[in-house]
């Protein structure tokens, strides 16, 4: 969980636009570089935390890059097991704390076993029989109650019903964990290269989005971006987060259109073509039937459980924001763990932004 003071999150965002003011325009000029004998286009991911940044570059390693191979996979098996603590752990406070009785006496000698246990497979075969108690099942179930203190990975319920497979001691994680997988990025991500063609590479970088992560955006943002892929959950719309004096709630989807506006108001951005991701669409089509976005966003207007309705209204969002800048933006709707769709939308992406760059180098022949 993201906790930060109104004072940091204030100073973040004004570092963030005095940086980006400092470059001056003459340093700005993007320019095409060249790898070999390829073209090079650098894309930079960002977003705020939990979007899926990351699920998207895995995505791509899985379409357009080599995959993942077993020593790899090996690798983010410490990865997938703390998914699993981390929303175990949840439960079993939330338990105590919601008083939800627990459905076997048996889980009582669980919980203290998962709690004292050190050795990982000892935890994962508790957090497996305590998955099958009725009772974490309902503390699970009431979710939404303590997501500003203790929020759920989009993705945990998918870890907990597979439990079966994690706890075995062979596990060797499916490609379908790895996308599914929670990693919290720290820092500047190495650039991950994926040879489109013979002629092109595009190199994605993928950033942390916590608040005290975007700072580094800065560095990234000075460096000739000439792409940026903006990714927002749209699921957010009714979900919030505190601060740490716990006083306030800051809407998270509200939190995406304000980083977004802060990175627009700033000049020098203004040879970056922004592409806006609008992700997470199993997640809100399943939301929106219950979950009515006026009780979060007053302005809306339209039917609230309209599918159409809501996306438009999250979608002119950010495009009033762009426009007011005088930019042009395309946008997408996407689902980063379904690797058909980020196929197409890629596909359709990067023939865009060939385009566009082979124009600005004046090579396009229309
Ligand atoms: N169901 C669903 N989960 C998603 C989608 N995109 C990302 N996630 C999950 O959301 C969680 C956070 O994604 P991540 O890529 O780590 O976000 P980041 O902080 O922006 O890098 C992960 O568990 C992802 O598997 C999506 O379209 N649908
Ligand atoms: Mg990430």
């Amino acid at each position: 969980m993201d906790v930060v003071t109104d004072d940091e999150s204030d100073n973040i965002r004004s570092l963030l636009c005095c940086c980006l003011k400092e470059k001056k325009s003459s340093e700005r000029e993007a320019k095409p570089k060249r790898h070999s004998s390829k073209e090079v286009i650098e894309l930079l991911l960002l977003g705020t935390e939990n979007s899926g940044k990351s699920t998207f570059l895995r995505q791509m390693q899985v379409i357009h890059g080599s995959g993942f191979d077993n020593e790899k996979r090996y690798e983010y098996r410490p990865n997938i097991y703390q998914n699993v603590f981390d929303v175990m752990d949840i439960l079993i406070y939330q338990l105590s704390q919601l008083r939800i009785q627990l459905e076997l006496s048996s889980s009582l000698i669980l919980i203290q076993e998962y709690k004292e246990s050190r050795d990982t497979q000892v935890k994962l075969r508790a957090a497996r029989f305590l998955w099958q108690d009725r009772g974490i099942q309902e503390v699970f179930a009431h979710r939404y109650e303590y997501e500003t203190t203790h929020r759920i990975s989009t993705c945990a319920h998918y870890f907990l019903a597979h439990l079966d497979r994690i706890s075995d001691e062979g596990y060797l994680p499916e490609t379908e964990d790895i996308i599914r997988m929670r990693n919290t990025t720290k820092g500047v991500t190495s650039v991950s290269k994926f040879a489109i063609d013979k002629h092109v590479e595009f190199h994605i970088r993928d950033v942390g989005g916590g608040k005290e992560e975007r700072l580094r955006w800065v560095q990234l943002l000075q460096h000739e971006t000439k792409f940026v892929v903006y990714i927002v959950a749209m699921d957010e719309y009714d979900s919030y987060f505190k601060t740490e004096d716990d006083v306030r709630l800051y809407n998270r989807l509200q939190e995406s259109i304000n980083v977004f506006r802060d990175i627009m108001e700033n000049e020098w951005m203004e040879h970056t073509t922004f592409i806006l991701f609008l992700n997470k669409l199993d997640v809100f089509r399943k939301k929106i039937k219950h979950s009515n976005i006026s009780a979060h966003f007053p302005k809306f207007e339209g039917i609230s459980n309209s599918e159409q309705d809501v996306q438009n209204f999250i979608k002119n969002e950010f495009h009033s924001i762009a426009k007011s800048h005088g930019r042009e933006m395309y946008h997408h709707i996407t689902q980063a763990t379904d690797k058909n769709n980020i196929r197409v939308i890629f596909d359709v992406v990067k023939n865009k932004i060939l385009e566009m760059h082979f124009e600005s180098l004046g090579l396009l022949i229309k």
